[in-house]
C-alpha cells in the first residue's frame, strides 16, 4: 500500500476522534468505487475481495440500481407502513416469486430480519406445536454469526461478541456445525426450530459435510422443527446457486436475506414463508420505521433484476473455480486449504492471515481475515477473467513475501 497521504492520515485521524473504535479497519479510505475496483483519496487503485462482507455482489455503484435509487429518491422515500405505498407491492411479488415463498417481511439490517424468524419461529411453536407459554428453543450452531443484537449475540458462541454484554436472551441451544448426530440428540419437544448458515461466513468459510444440511433438514422435518437459513451473507449468487441451499436442494422454512438484496445501497432485508406460517403474524405484531419503504423496495427490486439478467449466480461458480484453482496452483506452503463455493471462498493460512491482507493490500487487493489464519477472498459477481489475472498475479507476489 502506497504511504499515506496527509489527507489520509487526516481523514483516518478525524475517524479516530470522532468515531467510536468498533471496528479495526484497514488503512484504505475510499473515495470511489465502480465495479469490482475500489479507488482511494489518493487515487490509488484496489480490487474488492470484501464487497461490503457480501452486500455488493452487483458490483459498485452499479448504473442500473442507481438510476432506480434516483428516480425513486425524486418521488417518495419513506411513508412509514401506517400507510401503503406504490413500490412495496411490486418489490413483494418480485422477491417472493424468485425465492420460492408465498410471501415476504420487508425490514431493512440483517439481523432484524434475523429478529424476525426468532420471533416468528417462537410464534409458531406456542401457537402451532403447542410448545409450554415461554419455554420455545432454537437451535443454533457453534461459530455462527446471525449479527449484533443480544438475541443474536446470545446466540453466538464467539466470545468477543459476547463479553460484558449479558444478560442474554434465553432460548437458545447450541450444536456443532456440521455434526448430524449432536443436532440429533438435541432437537428436543420445545424445540421450535433450528437457524443455520448453509456455509458459515465470518466462522472462517466453513462448508458444512456433503449430506449435512439434508439431514438436519430431515431431521426437522422428523421432529416438526422450522429449518430457518440464514443466507444474509450466502444468498442471490454469493455461493454459486441463487441461494447457497440450493446445492442441496433444501427449501427452507423460512428464509432470511438481506446484504445484496439492495446491492450496497441501502439496507433491506426480508424474512420469507409460506402463508401458513407468515399469516401468525398479526397487524402490530412486528414492524420497522423503515421497512418496506419505496426507495428501498425500489432499489432492491432492481438490484434482483440485475442478479438475474446478469446471471450473478452462474458466474460466480465460474470466477470462483477459477480463483481456487488458480490459488491452489500456487503451491505455497503457507496455504494449508482453500475452500468454499462459488465466490465465497476461504484460505486456511499457516500465519495469520493479517500479513498476508497487509501484502495483497501493498499490491492492490483488498481482502480481509474472518479468523486469525483465515483470509476471505468475496469479489464482486461480476468480476471478471483480468479481473481474476490480477488477483491471482498479486496473490503469486504476495505470498512470497511471507516466511
Ligand atoms: C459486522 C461479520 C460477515 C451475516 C450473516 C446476519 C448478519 C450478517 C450470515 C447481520 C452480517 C456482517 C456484519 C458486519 C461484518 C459482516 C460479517 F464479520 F460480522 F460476521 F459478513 F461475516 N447473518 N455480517 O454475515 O446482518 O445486521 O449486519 O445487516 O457486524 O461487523 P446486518
Amino acid at each position: 500500500m502506497q504511504e499515506l497521504s496527509q489527507r489520509a492520515r487526516d481523514l483516518i485521524a478525524a475517524e479516530e476522534r470522532f468515531g467510536a473504535h468498533n471496528y479495526h479497519p484497514l488503512d484504505l479510505v475510499v473515495e470511489r468505487a465502480l465495479g469490482v475496483w475500489l479507488w482511494d483519496v489518493d487515487g490509488n487503485r484496489y480490487l474488492d475481495c470484501i464487497s461490503a462482507y457480501s452486500a455488493v455482489n452487483q458490483g459498485h455503484c452499479h448504473p442500473r440500481i442507481a438510476a432506480a435509487l434516483m428516480e425513486q429518491a425524486q418521488k417518495v422515500t419513506l411513508t412509514s407502513r401506517a400507510m401503503r405505498n406504490a413500490r412495496m407491492p411490486g418489490f413483494l411479488e418480485k422477491l417472493t416469486r424468485l425465492c420460492g415463498y408465498d410471501m415476504a417481511l420487508p425490514m431493512n439490517t440483517g439481523v432484524e430480519a434475523v429478529e424476525t424468524a426468532f420471533k416468528l419461529a417462537r410464534r409458531w411453536g406456542y401457537a402451532i406445536k403447542g410448545i409450554p407459554a415461554g419455554q420455545a428453543e432454537i437451535i443454533v450452531f457453534s461459530d455462527n454469526f446471525h449479527g449484533r443484537t443480544l438475541s443474536a449475540i446470545s446466540a453466538s458462541t464467539t466470545p468477543e461478541y459476547r463479553k460484558d454484554f449479558g444478560p442474554f436472551v434465553p432460548g437458545f441451544v447450541h450444536v456443532p456445525y456440521g455434526d448430524a448426530e449432536a443436532l440429533e440428540r438435541a432437537i428436543a419437544p420445545n424445540t421450535c426450530a433450528i437457524l443455520i448458515e448453509p456455509i458459515q461466513g465470518e466462522g472462517g468459510v466453513n462448508v458444512p459435510p456433503d449430506g449435512y444440511l439434508k439431514r438436519a433438514w430431515a431431521l426437522c422435518r422428523e421432529h416438526q422443527a422450522l429449518f430457518i437459513a440464514d443466507e444474509i451473507q450466502t444468498g442471490f449468487g454469493r455461493t454459486g446457486d441463487l441461494f447457497a441451499c440450493d446445492y442441496d436442494g433444501i427449501k427452507a422454512d423460512v428464509l432470511v436475506v438481506g446484504k445484496a438484496l439492495a446491492g450496497g445501497f441501502y439496507p433491506v432485508s426480508a424474512a420469507l414463508a409460506n402463508e401458513p406460517l407468515m399469516k401468525l403474524f398479526r397487524p402490530g405484531d412486528h414492524g420497522s420505521t423503515f421497512g418496506g419503504n419505496p426507495l428501498g423496495c425500489a432499489v432492491a427490486d432492481a438490484a434482483l433484476d440485475v442478479i438475474v439478467d446478469e446471471k450473478l449466480a452462474s458466474r460466480a461458480r465460474y470466477a470462483g473455480a477459477k480463483i481456487m484453482q488458480g490459488l491452489r496452483a500456487l503451491g505455497s506452503p503457507l496455504i494449508e486449504e482453500v475452500r468454499g463455493r462459488g465466490l465465497l471462498i476461504g484460505i486456511q493460512m499457516s500465519v495469520p492471515a493479517r500479513r498476508l491482507s497487509d501484502a495483497l493490500l501493498e499490491r492492490g487487493v483488498a481482502a480481509k481475515d474472518t479468523r486469525e489464519n483465515v483470509l476471505r477472498i468475496a469479489p464482486p459477481l461480476v468480476i471478471d477473467d483480468e479481473a481474476i489475472d490480477f488477483l491471482l498475479a498479486a496473490f503469486r507476489d504476495a505470498i512470497g513475501t511471507l516466511r
